[in-house]
């Protein structure tokens, strides 16, 4: 068992002091109370479970009812919304940790049940997504959408900044932009899904331009050093394609880095798959970028360990392996067995397989 002492040294992302490497990923699990997309109780009790990360960044969070692609993800844009996240922020903040609100628009990627007055999801083009969502009848192929016409394009820059602003007053230590798995920013970058011919289609600059629209305003909204941003330059999800993955990343990273943001956090290869599905230079994305990396995707402890250790990343996500293992950190730290997921339980549904997996201690006792 290798000396996994790299892991729990501490580290400030921007302005969030860590307390070990350790991430929590964002984790969609479609429990917020329906009618009003708020966090309850349940989500305080999990939040709270697994405060021992160095940082977690919640499930991806809807900036606004057009944002939203799956029937009971959590919102950032309400009232209810915001108090409902109060009271995870604070007890996160009680047992210790911290934790970022992943601030999302889905684009393409939803389905018109969800949108007001059925209407047709919104997207760069009118492309359709090969994927499907869920909605309150059960998986289902995703909308036709529309794409977005210029002048709606700045009212969807500040539903990012207000949520920013939103997230602040509901006690979060910073935000992460979801800009990766397919998502709105995502079908942006990508020319798969982007084919405009005005200032945000085109050449990897005008592609670029919206998710760099998007930093700049959360940034300015709260502080550079309290925002991050999810990317993933090579991931098939969401039937998201782009033909040169790389020199479009080292721009936008590069801009980012000139933002002065608190970090990247980058999906390596296909989101939940194999880690090396098309060739990626990511210690040039790193170098571009020039501020804290956080790693992610199919990390073993002992992958993790290495990647600290050696300095090619700054800390490292884990995704399933928090669902199961409250007390991962501590798990980790000792090199103890991890529980097993049940894969049945992650999206809907009440505490079972939510707040009821136990920890080292509870499994002792028992
Ligand atoms: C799994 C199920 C639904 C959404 C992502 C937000 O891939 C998601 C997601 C994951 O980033």
């Amino acid at each position: 068992m290798s000396d996994a002492s790299p892991l729990f040294q501490p580290l400030k992302a921007g302005a969030i002091a860590m307390a070990n490497r350790i991430v929590m990923a964002p984790l969609t699990r479609n429990r917020a109370t329906p009618g009003t997309d708020a966090p309850r109780a349940m989500h305080v009790e999990y939040y709270r479970q697994r405060a021992g990360a160095g940082l977690i960044v919640t499930e991806g969070s809807q900036i606004s009812r057009q944002g939203q692609g799956y029937i009971w993800t959590p919102g950032i844009y309400t009232d209810e919304q915001v108090a409902g996240w109060k009271k995870v922020t604070d007890a996160v903040h009680q047992a210790g940790g911290r934790i970022v609100i992943q601030l999302w628009h889905v684009g393409r990627v939803s389905h018109v049940s969800l949108q007001a007055e059925g209407a047709a999801p919104v997207a760069p083009s009118a492309i359709p997504a090969k994927t499907r969502t869920y909605v309150e009848a059960g998986f289902t192929e995703v909308s036709q959408p529309r794409a977005l016409t210029l002048d709606e394009i700045p009212g969807i820059v500040k539903d990012f900044a207000r949520a920013a602003e939103r997230a602040r007053e509901a006690g979060f230590d910073g935000v992460e932009i979801h800009g990766a798995n397919g998502y709105l920013l995502d079908q942006f970058m990508k020319d798969g899904a982007n084919q405009r011919t005005d200032k945000y289609g085109g050449s990897i600059e005008n592609r670029a331009r919206f998710t760099l629209e998007v930093a700049e305003a959360v940034a300015k909204a709260w502080d550079p050093d309290r925002v991050g941003i999810r990317l993933s330059p090579v991931t098939p999800a969401n039937g998201i394609t782009d033909t040169e993955p790389q020199p479009l990343f080292e721009h936008v990273a590069r801009k980012l880095g000139e933002l002065r943001l608190a970090f990247i956090h980058v999906i390596e290869g296909a989101t939940g798959g194999p880690r090396d599905n098309i060739p990626f230079d990511y210690a040039a994305l790193r170098e571009a970028f020039g501020g804290t990396y956080i790693a992610n995707n199919g990390y073993s402890r002992e992958l993790a360990v290495e990647a600290v250790r050696s300095g090619k990343a700054d800390a490292i996500a884990f995704g399933k392996a928090f669902i199961s293992n409250p007390d991962l950190v501590e798990r980790l730290r000792i090199g103890a067995p991890l529980n097993e997921w049940d894969q049945k339980t992650f999206y809907g549904g009440d505490e079972r397989g939510y707040t009821d997996y136990p920890t080292l201690d509870a499994a002792r006792a028992a």
